[in-house]
């Protein structure tokens, strides 16, 4: 099963470097991309260099700060184009431990595998490491309203340490995705499920970052909260009309 590790940056210089050093030593097998945002900080620059001695290190530059989510629909692009059986998602900050990877990419390669793991925050055995109080409230609270609005019994639908299989990946419209922040997390396993798609939760801690700076917004919260509703209202209205008489004849 050949595995690539997608890691977006954004002046990640001072937490990229051990996030990379943990990763290739927890998981030397697994091929990694960088994919920074022309970073001011330098750190696709640096990323270039450890990807001159790492064969297994590769880096992708876009022009200029574009989201959380257009750096993965790119780095997915580059995944699938060469071939990797499973994709992966995990922030250079630290808060997904690779030490922990190995949790989803066992699940990934079950048998019954589904078309997601998600490392869960969540779930029972799931936890955070100082988190201040009101970013927990902030992800349950999310989580919860998601669970809510679509229907969907997947506890941390907001995590961004996750695992595709390239099936999945290759099933979706990518070009149509456009969510930036971490309602892109949302977006994706709303995809999947909607595809039919199974996701699976696993337990994973998370670790609030101890170096760099957040680029958690208020516009990305909002763009979350807009489009979990949209998503949901047009989700009950199909639920709606296929109750009514011959709703299900109806296109
Ligand atoms: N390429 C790229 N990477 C980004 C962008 N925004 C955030 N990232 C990266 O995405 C990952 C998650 O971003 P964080 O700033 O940690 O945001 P978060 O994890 O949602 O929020 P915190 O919990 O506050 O850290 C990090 O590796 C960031 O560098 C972006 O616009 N482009
Ligand atoms: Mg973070």
């Amino acid at each position: 099963m050949s595995t690539l590790v997608i890691i977006p940056t954004y002046d990640e210089r001072e937490s990229l470097p051990g996030t990379l050093e943990r990763l290739r030593t927890a998981e030397p097998d697994v091929d990694v991309l960088v994919v920074d945002d022309a970073s001011p900080d330098g750190t696709g620059r640096w990323a270039e260099e450890v990807a001159a001695r790492d064969p297994r290190v590769h880096v992708l530059h876009r022009t200029g700060k574009g989201g959380l989510g257009a750096a993965y629909v790119a780095g997915f692009g580059w995944g699938l184009e060469r071939g990797y059986d499973v994709l992966c998602e995990m922030d250079a900050d630290g808060s997904h431990r690779p030490e922990e990877l190995s949790r989803l990419l066992d699940r990934a390669a079950d048998p019954d595998a589904p078309a997601l793991v998600l490392g869960s925050r969540w779930v029972p055995g799931g936890r955070v490491v100082n988190w201040p109080w009101h970013r927990q409230l902030l992800s349950r609270g999310g989580n919860t309203y998601v669970q809510l609005l679509l229907g969907v019994a997947v506890r941390d639908a907001t995590g961004g340490f996750r695992a595709f299989r390239a099936d999945t990946l290759r099933a979706i419209d990518l070009a149509a995705v456009e969510s930036h922040g971490y309602c892109f997390q949302v977006d994706m396993t709303w995809r999947v499920l909607r595809g039919g798609g199974t996701v699976a939760e696993v337990p994973i801690t998370f670790v609030e970052r101890t170096v760099g700076e957040s680029k958690m917004s208020r516009a990305i919260v909002v763009e979350a909260l807009t489009k979990v509703t949209a998503w949901g209202l047009a989700h009950r209205g199909r639920q709606l009309r296929r109750l009514l008489p011959g709703g299900r004849r109806r296109p």
